[in-house]
């Protein structure tokens, strides 16, 4: 058969899911709490319909069927995270075995069925416990991270050798302490930089261990959401713009991840702000002798920025948007249910730049795909015909051909999600999967775009 966008050998073909988003099961089990369970029980209005984490898609009980499921649509490669309350209740301590059973079974059921565990070791998932000290304000945390990391590779390391340390590290960050959708819900550009950059001494600690720990043919990453900024024109104000949003939002956790060091005009920009956090001498060399060997790369939406229309409010919180406005570009592409922009070339676009600016770094889209509300309005013939999500995602492979026909590293291609999932304030408005799950009987059923995928992975292209 003649494809037009054919992949290279060995392409990664699969999907991403996450603990809270998939496994449900939130009191069973011995799992402890997290900040997700105990938001949800304080403040339910906050969540779509009012639904929580606690039941979600119920991986926990049905893994072994969903892992026959993502081999019949042609996973290579699948990823999830450990739930660090679920493996160590209340963060630090005692392992819990029935966790320790669950995550062995369900990655030996994986590898008997020819696909590739990518293990996630965070994914926006404090344990309750945890958070009461600071979370990773709290430089105890950082090193009970670095133990959980341990504790995981000697777990489950025999087996797994694609590694990540976090999931989209800047989302806690903007969500739980600069723009109020993440619990604890806190304001203060301070506290958030300190988040941020903590949570990259973490990185580089989990990462030295790793090293240490030597697991045969093992490799270690992070996702990071990249979001291009691409500014509203060539007028320099705009541009200057578009640079600082790029220096908040991407260089200052791919910088650190990939090339070990924080951009010195973010340091200067915060001193100049008074927002520096604090750091310790010894944190130079620990990030600078710890980075990732693969970068996973999360893409979903551009950003879009124009110079600032009016000065921002002194007396108001610092905020990285300062520097910015949002700009709504006219005629621009929309998921008008995520309310996301949809650009394809923006996956071209950070190929390219890691190509030119990081080394070529091994690197494979560990996120793209596309949420819609009340998929079945499109059932036909009993399952969804979301041609949609289809077209979503040739574009998307399109444009990852053409990066990869021009020399980047990208070694695959995992869209969000495998089946519906709960997502973290949106619950199951939008939905995701190649399956679509009851929420009352959680009963899967293949979308259109399950079958389709299925032909794309078995041909390695389309
Ligand atoms: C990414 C997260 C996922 C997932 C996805 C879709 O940022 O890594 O956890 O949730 O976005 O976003 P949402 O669920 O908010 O629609």
């Amino acid at each position: 058969m003649s494809l037009q966008y054919k992949f290279p050998e060995d392409f990664w073909w699969g999907s991403a899911t996450s603990a809270t988003q998939i496994e449900g099961a939130a009191c069973e089990g011995g799992k402890g709490e997290n900040i997700w369970d105990y938001w949800y029980s304080k403040e339910p209005n906050r969540f779509f319909d009012e639904v929580g984490p606690e039941t979600t898609s119920d991986f926990y009980h049905q893994y072994k069927e969903d892992i026959i499921r993502m081999k019949d649509i042609g996973h290579n490669t699948f990823r999830f995270s450990i739930s660090w309350s679920r493996l160590i209740p209340g963060g630090e301590g005692q392992v819990n075995q029935h966790a320790v059973n669950f995550y062995n079974d369900m990655i030996n059921e994986l590898l008997k069925n020819n696909i590739e565990p990518f293990l996630n070791l965070f994914h926006f998932d404090m344990p309750k416990e945890l958070q009461d000290i600071g979370g990773f304000e709290n430089r105890k945390v950082l090193e009970l991270f670095k133990d959980y990391a341990k504790k995981c590779y000697e777990l489950f390391g025999d087996r797994v050798k694609k590694w990540f340390t976090f999931n989209e590290p800047i989302v806690p960050v903007e969500g739980g302490y600069l723009y109020d959708f993440h619990y604890p819900n806190i304001v203060d550009a301070r506290r958030a930089f300190q988040v941020g950059y903590n949570t990259m001494i973490a990185n580089a600690l989990a990462i030295r261990e790793f090293r240490n720990h030597s697991i045969e043919g093992g490799q270690i990453g992070i996702i990071l959401n990249l979001t291009p900024s691409y500014p509203r024109s060539q007028n320099p104000a705009d541009l200057e713009a578009s640079q600082m949003a790029d220096l908040f939002f991407n260089r200052s956790f791919l910088d650190p991840a990939v090339l070990g060091e924080f951009p010195e005009d973010l340091i200067e920009v915060l001193k100049k702000h008074g927002q520096l956090p604090t750091f310790e001498l010894a944190d130079k060399a620990l990030l600078k002798e710890n980075t990732v060997d693969l970068l996973g790369i999360n893409y979903y939406q551009p950003r879009r920025v124009k110079a600032k229309e009016h000065l921002p409010n002194p007396y108001g919180p610092f905020m990285p948007d300062w520097y910015f406005d949002n700009y709504e570009m006219p005629g621009r592409k929309m998921n008008k249910y995520r309310g996301w922009e949809i650009y394809e070339k923006g996956i071209y676009d950070i190929l390219i730049n890691l190509k030119d600016n990081y080394g070529n770094i091994d690197s494979f889209i560990s996120e793209n795909g596309m949420g819609v509300q009340d998929e079945g309005r499109f059932i036909e013939n009993g399952k969804i015909q979301d041609d949609y999500r289809i077209s979503f995602i040739e574009g998307h492979l399109k444009w990852l051909h053409q990066a990869i026909e021009e020399g980047c590293n990208s070694k695959g291609y995992h869209l969000w999600s495998f089946m519906d999932n709960w997502s973290w304030l949106n619950a199951y408005k939008n939905r995701y999967g190649f399956f679509s799950v009851d929420l009352k009987t959680k009963k899967r059923t293949a979308k259109k775009s399950a079958y389709w995928i299925k032909e794309v992975s078995k041909n390695n292209g389309f």
